[in-house]
């Protein structure tokens, strides 16, 4: 696949965040790196900015350093921060003026400060500060260009309970799970809906639904707004009709659920998930049976998987019925004690080559098949579940089972 179609694309939420919280007398532009076949030269380096924030994931890090060496060719300070530059700021020195580690929020007024003063400290490290989601700015959702888009991110949630060996997600910027307040959260979305009447939400949390109760008060007032929204959840929704029905009420499209192996067999660093393997189908036809179609993700390449998982995945999804799959490649992100594990075993590829952390590249020797098998196998599944024949008997049965289905979910707005 080309390079450019494997990355996806939406706003920084991290930076139209803390551009929101940037006092007024500050003129703001956003730039999106544009679609990696165009380059970084791309980017208007115009000469005016007095200081320029860049955002980090792995995939796009050798652009972003490219990006912060361009500008400060040209005497214009650079302050780096996000998912990467946290994990590895003595990488990011090289590059940035200034590297912030954590959630920028709690430092990005002292930043600015310095930055005015000229005198920005090499490091800003707000690990340690406990920045409260009640204090959360609204994001300047107003300097998007909202015709580029398909959807926008909110944030209810930051950090997870889980402790998934592979993940990159938020807790590698805070140190526990925390909400923002609904009010906030309906603030943006009432937001967004001033530039975007109806518009589709994707809630940028890592796992939205470890507060039952939160989301319980939350929803009646999305349901008001009628927006469409999706996100990301554990199994452990299905546990809960009366939050179902709630969810699809209020516009759920979809949730994307990390289910990870398609068999019980015991799997390194996915203990949570592994225990609840035998209500897996069940569990994901409860959802489906309320009118919300799942998004099945699974990895390839875990510790015990043979080359058996090609098979076993497409006999899961043909057999839960899922509507929509995903499959990835396991990927050592920097920072993640998957990668600590694999480096001390020696088993990664190239361990600094960021470009392979698209979640569709190998970079490290699985245990049990070839890196070859496990390509070959990968890109022979691609093509047997995205395939026309497989992708519409997945969405025909799904609007089938829902004919059928005892939940009066024909009473209730549609949105799948
Ligand atoms: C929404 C989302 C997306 C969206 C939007 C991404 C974007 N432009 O921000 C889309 C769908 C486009 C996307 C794409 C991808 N994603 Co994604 N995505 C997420 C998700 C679920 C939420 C990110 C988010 O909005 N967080 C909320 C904001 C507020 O938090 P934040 O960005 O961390 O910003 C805070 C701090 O980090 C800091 N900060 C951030 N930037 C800066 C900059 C400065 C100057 C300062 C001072 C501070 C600062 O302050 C912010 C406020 O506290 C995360 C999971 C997660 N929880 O992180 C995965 C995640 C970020 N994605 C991931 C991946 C792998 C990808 C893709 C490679 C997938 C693909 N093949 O397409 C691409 C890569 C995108 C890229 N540009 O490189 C990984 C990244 C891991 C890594 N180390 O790189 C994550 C962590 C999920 C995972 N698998 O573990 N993703």
């Amino acid at each position: 696949m080309e390079r450019s179609k494997q990355i996806a694309s939406l706003p920084s939420l991290g930076l139209l965040t803390l551009a929101g919280m940037t006092p007024k007398h500050h003129e703001i532009h956003y730039f999106g790196i544009p679609d990696l076949s165009s380059k970084v030269t791309a980017v208007d380096l115009d000469d005016r900015f007095d200081l320029v924030a860049i955002s980090s994931y792995s995939a796009q890090i050798n652009e972003a350093y490219e990006l912060a060496l361009r500008f400060r060719a040209r005497g214009i300070p650079v302050v780096m921060g996000g998912t990467h530059v946290t994990a590895l700021p003595n990488e990011a020195k090289k590059y940035a003026t200034s590297v912030m580690l954590g959630e920028g929020e709690a430092v990005w007024p002292e930043v600015l400060r310095d930055a005015e003063q000229g005198e920005l400290k090499l490091v800003y490290d707000a690990r340690k500060l406990d920045f409260s989601l009640d204090d959360a700015p609204m994001p300047a959702f107003e300097l998007l260009d909202i015709s580029k888009y398909n959807r926008l991110t909110v944030q209810t949630s930051r950090g997870c309970p889980r402790d998934c060996e592979f993940c990159a997600g938020s807790n590698l910027i805070c140190s526990c799970y925390k909400q923002k307040p609904i009010e906030k959260v309906l603030a943006e979305i009432d937001r967004i809906c001033e530039i975007w009447p109806h518009p589709f939400i994707e809630f940028a949390d890592d796992n939205s639904f470890v507060n039952r109760a939160y989301w319980k008060r939350l929803l009646p007032e999305l349901g008001k707004r009628r927006i469409k929204w999706f996100t990301e959840t554990d199994l452990s929704v299905a546990e809960d009709p009366e939050l179902l029905q709630m969810m699809r009420a209020s516009g759920c499209a979809q949730v994307l659920i990390g289910l990870e192996s398609p068999t019980a067999a015991p799997l390194s660093g996915l203990d949570w998930k592994q225990k609840r393997f035998a209500q897996y189908k069940e569990a994901i036809r409860t959802i489906q049976s309320h009118g919300i179609t799942v998004n099945g993700c699974f990895i390839v390449g875990l510790d015990g998987q043979t080359t058996a998982v090609f098979d076993d995945i497409y006999a899961f999804v043909r057999d839960a019925e899922l509507y929509e799959v995903q499959i990835t490649i396991l990927t050592p992100f920097p920072g993640t004690a998957l990668y600590e594990r694999l480096k001390k075993a020696n088993r990664l590829i190239e361990p600094t080559n960021w470009k392979k952390c698209t979640l569709f590249d190998l970079n490290f020797r699985p245990l049990e098949m070839t890196a070859q098998e496990l390509r070959e196998g990968f890109h022979a599944l691609t093509r047997k579940l995205y395939s026309d024949t497989f992708t519409v008997w997945r969405h025909g049965i799904f609007k089938q089972n829902l004919r059928q289905t005892s939940i009066p979910w024909k009473n209730m707005r549609r949105c799948a």
